[in-house]
């Protein structure tokens, strides 16, 4: 395509904003490139861009660190006395009845690449049950059923994916006939990307005629639910809460109806799970109140002092960790998509390949440019209220994130085999134990079989006696 008035026209534009360089290959492109090329660009916000670059890509952001803020309140596990046990009851009828009358959907953010994990592929379809094997994906989608069974309601499934795995996780899905579920139900829609920078505020080429971009950040789930139409078939179905979870979580307790309650009889837009902490520095978020309203302040952020500052009992002053489970009202997302209501990103410095001048592919071995991404957790002060529920650890959260060590999937699994140890001694059943106290055999209790400790003893009679050893599948 020869230089035209339009080509001109962008060029100018982009030497204006520092990002004349994205042309360099032009004359080299064939016209189909060029046509790509310029779409691309024209797609950038120029202005905000600029502005991006200033505050967060050469300048040095200071962490959002509020002079003011205290730790967070939070519900217990279990109510500490009886008027909060009367509260429990309530909560627990109210969510039964939201979730009942179909008015809860899921929401799972699965974007991310998974790197840390070494895993190749959408982390959803990583293995990690210890019998069966089951995917991510399909411990989920099997809890959907069975919530679905007990409360007899269409509990619709959205899952959050990025172009750096849509197509394969929609390709798994289908060729797992979508796990039993009934396909109308499950909605699979992409998030939004951004450019990726050179440390100088340059825009990096991924290649010639292709600006490179990243996921925006499972914040760009608020977005992304409205421009993908997921938000109005929400709207459609009579869906009116989210329950939110991360695609790294097996052991997350979905449509808990005590979380759902709570979060309803409090009128609250956005709520949020918590674990105890298992010490300072864990990487998890922490809760805490800037201003009165509910915030997540990340591990990195909160300043050694403060994160090792302890109260008088020996607990940690700041011991509420973020473990990424929330309930989110439609309402809400819809009124964060409206004018005025953006999340805010933040940057992180990463590897990032690269087309250099000379027209190379580079593959950086040092961190050579930034990423910005939004946190969904950013949108909870936005709330006018938010309420937190403490969550007992090895009930409800086990993440994979790395190949080894701490949260590794080997961990996962042994704490997928504790739980449901506990689940079943919790109703009389004998579960042999090494003398580390460790259960001594494997256990996998399916989603159909039981969706918590309170539906065992129905089962008692299905349960063959475990011995030192044994491998037992519940479902
Ligand atoms: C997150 C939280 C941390 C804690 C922890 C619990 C942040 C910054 N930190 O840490 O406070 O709650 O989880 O496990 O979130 N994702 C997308 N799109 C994206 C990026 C991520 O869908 O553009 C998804 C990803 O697929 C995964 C989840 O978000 O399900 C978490 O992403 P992560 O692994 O980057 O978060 P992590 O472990 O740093």
């Amino acid at each position: 395509m020869p230089e035209t008035t339009a080509t001109e026209g962008v060029r100018k534009l982009l030497a204006e904003h520092r990002q004349e360089h994205l042309l360099t290959f032009w004359p080299q492109l064939r016209e189909d490139q060029q046509g790509s090329l310029l779409a691309q660009v024209q797609e950038l916000d120029l202005p905000t861009i600029r502005d991006w670059v200033e505050h967060l890509v050469t300048g040095q952001p200071q962490p959002p660190i509020q002079h003011d803020f205290v730790p967070a309140p939070s519900y217990p596990p279990q109510p500490r006395d009886a008027s909060e046990e009367r509260k429990y009851v309530q909560a627990i009828e109210l969510g039964t009845q939201r979730i009942s009358q179909g008015k809860v959907a899921a929401l799972t953010v699965a974007g991310g690449q998974g790197t840390r994990l070494g895993f190749d592929g959408p982390k959803g379809s990583f293995s990690i049950s210890p019998i069966r094997k089951k995917t991510l994906f399909r411990i989920f989608a099997e809890t959907i059923a069975a919530v679905s069974r007990r409360y007899g309601a269409v509990c619709p499934w959205y899952v959050m994916t990025s172009p750096l795995n849509h197509e394969q996780t929609l390709a798994i899905f289908k060729a797992d006939d979508f796990y039993g579920l009934d396909p109308r139900n499950v909605l699979i829609f992409q998030q939004g990307t951004l450019p990726n920078f050179s440390l100088d505020g340059r825009i990096l080429l991924a290649e010639k005629d292709q600006i490179a971009r990243s996921p925006d950040g499972h914040g760009g789930c608020i977005r992304a639910l409205a421009r993908s139409g997921a938000l109005a078939d929400m709207k459609k179905r009579g869906v009116e809460y989210l329950t939110y979870w991360q695609v790294d979580n097996p052991l997350v307790r979905l449509f808990d109806p005590l979380f759902v309650g709570l979060h309803v009889l409090d009128g609250a837009q956005m709520s949020s799970k918590a674990v105890i902490k298992n010490g300072p520095k864990e990487k998890v978020g922490n809760f805490c109140l800037v201003d009165g309203k509910v915030t997540v302040i990340e591990y990195s952020d909160l300043p050694d002092e403060l994160a090792g500052k302890r109260r008088p009992d020996g607990s940690l002053a700041f011991q509420l960790g973020s473990i990424a489970i929330h309930i989110i009202n439609r309402t809400f997302v819809e009124h964060l998509n409206t004018k005025g209501h953006t999340l805010p990103l933040h940057r992180a410095v990463k590897k990032i390949p690269y087309i250099d001048p000379q027209g190379r592919r580079v593959e950086p071995k040092e961190p050579n440019g930034v990423k910005l991404e939004s946190f969904i957790f950013d949108a909870i002060p936005l709330a006018e209220r938010s309420i937190i529920l403490e969550i007992v650890r090895g009930e409800q959260f086990a993440p994979v994130k790395n190949a080894t060590g701490e949260d590794s999937a080997e961990a996962t699994h042994r704490m997928m085999i504790e739980r449901a140890a506990v689940w079943l001694e919790s109703a009389g059943v004998k579960v042999p134990r090494k003398p580390d106290g460790s259960p001594d055999c494997i256990l996998e209790i399916a989603p159909s079989f039981a969706l918590d400790a309170e539906d065992i003893p129905a089962k008692r009679d299905q349960i063959p006696p475990i011995k030192p050893g044994d491998e037992v599948y519940l479902a």
